[in-house]
């Protein structure tokens, strides 16, 4: 006797609620594709998602077996079934913990047997007894929040996008990358902040007002943006020249003013151990040295001036230039 039974592929009209006035595309419901549909859709890695596929009998006799989920082939774990004869249908399903990257999702009923009038199980062979191959590509969800890694622009979503993470050295997979506590986007925000204060203690520190580093500072803030930028792109030689010895009088000075604030800095804290001799020898030392840098610090800080002051530099040198013409002048004159 040959029993016709076989697993087809099912069309399901089910009336979806409709949901307001919006329509709702839904991808996990409808016709089975490959006979394989999921309890969700999308997923990501991570997730755990029910797998269903779906048996029809339309023999006369009900059918027993085991049915087997296979990822890539190797087997998810074995569900057992049974579905009475005359045209019934039975979902079966197995639970699965999905992992990233590319999968086949396939089933494939693994022991199948009738059950007779008498009550008695009897192996039988079916005619289909694999599905359709269901192919996926699943992509992680760092933060969860329905949009994969691939699409989303901020992985962690942290408010730092991952080409600036990457462009910052912070993980684009982390929220707190060294896990102290504080975000990668405070973090950022706090090193920005300290940056910048950085740069204002180098100048502020300096500028007790009276000192000579407080005078030229204001000298320094009264020269014209375009005036100390502008001739960057100067392309003569002594341009170029002016630039750059301007520039590297900027970083002596900066450097110099780096020395005051340490022994500045140095001075407040030996100031707290007036009995130790240490703390003396220190404040000798800073007494001499503190006068020192500052002069230091002046002349750079003029030589700075007098480069990246265009007007300064050119009025010089043609000063110079006016006073050796005159010199010749009066040299061919006296013979
Ligand atoms: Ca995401
Ligand atoms: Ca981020
Ligand atoms: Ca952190």
């Amino acid at each position: 006797m040959k029993f016709i039974i076989t697993t087809i592929l099912l069309a399901f009209s089910v009336a979806f609620p409709v949901l307001g006035a919006e329509e709702t595309t839904i991808k996990n419901a409808g016709f089975v594709p490959s006979n394989i549909w999921y309890s969700k859709s999308p997923f990501f890695a991570g997730e755990k998602i029910r797998i269903y596929t779906v048996i029809f009998n339309g023999s006369a006799y009900d059918i027993v077996g085991s049915l087997e989920f296979l990822d890539n082939g190797i087997p998810l774990g074995k569900t057992d079934f049974s579905v009475s004869g005359g045209g019934r249908v039975r979902d079966v399903w197995a639970d699965w913990v999905v992992t990233e990257g590319k999968h086949t999702i396939t089933a494939r009923i693994a022991e199948v047997s009738s059950i007779g009038r008498d009550g008695k199980k009897r192996p039988i062979v079916l005619e289909n007894t694999e599905t359709g191959k269901s192919e996926l590509v699943i992509d992680l969800d760092t933060d969860a929040d329905g949009v994969g890694n691939t699409n989303d622009a901020d992985d962690d979503n942290d408010g730092v996008s991952d080409v600036d993470e990457v462009r910052k050295g912070t993980d684009p997979l982390k929220k707190d990358t060294d896990g102290n506590g504080v975000s990668d986007k405070e973090e950022i925000e706090l090193a920005e902040k300290r940056a910048m204060a950085e740069k204002n203690a180098t100048t502020t520190l300096l500028a007790p007002k009276g000192s000579i580093a407080g005078t030229l500072e204001k000298v320094e803030d009264a020269i014209p943006e375009p005036v100390k930028t502008g001739a960057v792109l100067g392309v003569n030689t002594i341009e170029q020249f002016r630039v750059g010895e301007g520039y590297q009088f900027r970083l002596a000075k900066e450097e110099k003013a780096r020395e005051i604030a340490s022994i500045k800095a140095s001075e407040a804290a030996t100031s707290t151990s007036k009995q130790n001799i240490q703390g003396a020898t220190d404040r000798m030392l800073n007494a001499a040295e503190k006068p020192f840098a500052y002069v230091l610090f002046a002349i750079f800080a003029v030589l700075q001036y007098m480069f990246e002051w265009q007007i300064l530099f050119y009025g010089f040198i043609s000063y110079v230039v006016y006073r050796v013409i005159k010199w010749v002048i009066r040299r061919g004159q006296n013979r």
